[in-house]
């Protein structure tokens, strides 16, 4: 039986979403962020010793990272689903969204949230404004114009095709709604980029999607 360790308001979301297109049964152990610190429990490190959200376990398999678990479950019990032919041009492109998603849109949106933060962390109230005023020329003059680009570079590939890698939906979809999520709410993403949302309103009118989210409960990325 594959479990998934979920945790709330995370990346594991697109893992049971994932398992809701594929059909396949699976069992569910939530953690919850603490609500401070948003991290996770120290819990999550008993089960991968980096204790980070996704994994999952797949009778003797523990495996993290949402890439590779992923491929993983695409290759292993997809049964050639959601994936284009490992012969067809689409499968370049399959990969690279694969990858972009983590390697490329995630810690730049990453960086937006930390130094967002800044600003608001406990320090003495003389140093607050010098913090602030570094991070928030951090954010305007390094991190939002490059969230910028890639959004836009989206943009344009989503012109190109009704998925990220073809005209079939895939898991590289999959993988994507989170820097996509992540950009709605703190990365600029708005109706200014036309397909980008509705690429969001597509896949969120998905059944699996929904079955993900009951099952899941609670998905708000932070802004
Ligand atoms: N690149 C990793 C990132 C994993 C990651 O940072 N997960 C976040 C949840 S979205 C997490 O576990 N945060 C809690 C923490 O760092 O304690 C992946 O895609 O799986």
């Amino acid at each position: 039986m594959i479990v998934v360790h979920h945790l709330n308001n995370s990346r594991s979301q697109r893992v049971l979403w994932l398992l809701e297109e594929l059909g396949l049964e699976y069992e569910i152990k939530r953690y919850q962020r603490d609500p401070e610190t948003m991290l996770a429990p120290a819990s999550l490190r008993e089960v991968h010793p980096l204790g980070k959200s996704p994994v999952i376990t797949d009778g003797a398999l523990t495996l993290a990272e949402s890439g590779a678990i992923i491929e993983y479950l695409v290759g292993r019990h997809g049964d050639g689903r959601l994936q284009p032919a490992a012969d067809s041009p689409d499968r370049v492109r399959y990969t690279y969204w694969l990858h972009f998603a983590e390697g490329s849109a995630m810690p730049m949106l990453l960086m937006k949230l930390i130094f967002g933060r800044i600003a608001k962390a406990k320090m003495p109230f003389f140093a607050r404004p010098i913090a602030k005023a570094i991070a928030d020329n951090v954010t305007r003059s390094f991190i939002m114009p490059r969230i910028a680009t890639q959004l836009d570079y989206m943009e344009a590939e989503l012109g190109k095709s009704a998925w990220f890698a073809g005209d079939e939906f895939s898991a590289a979809d999959i993988q994507m709604s989170f820097p996509l999520e992540a950009a709605a709410a703190r990365g600029g993403l708005d109706a200014g980029r036309p397909k980008l949302m509705a690429f969001l309103e597509k896949i969120h009118a998905r059944p699996a999607y929904q079955r993900a989210l009951e099952r899941g409960g609670e998905f708000q990325l932070a802004s």
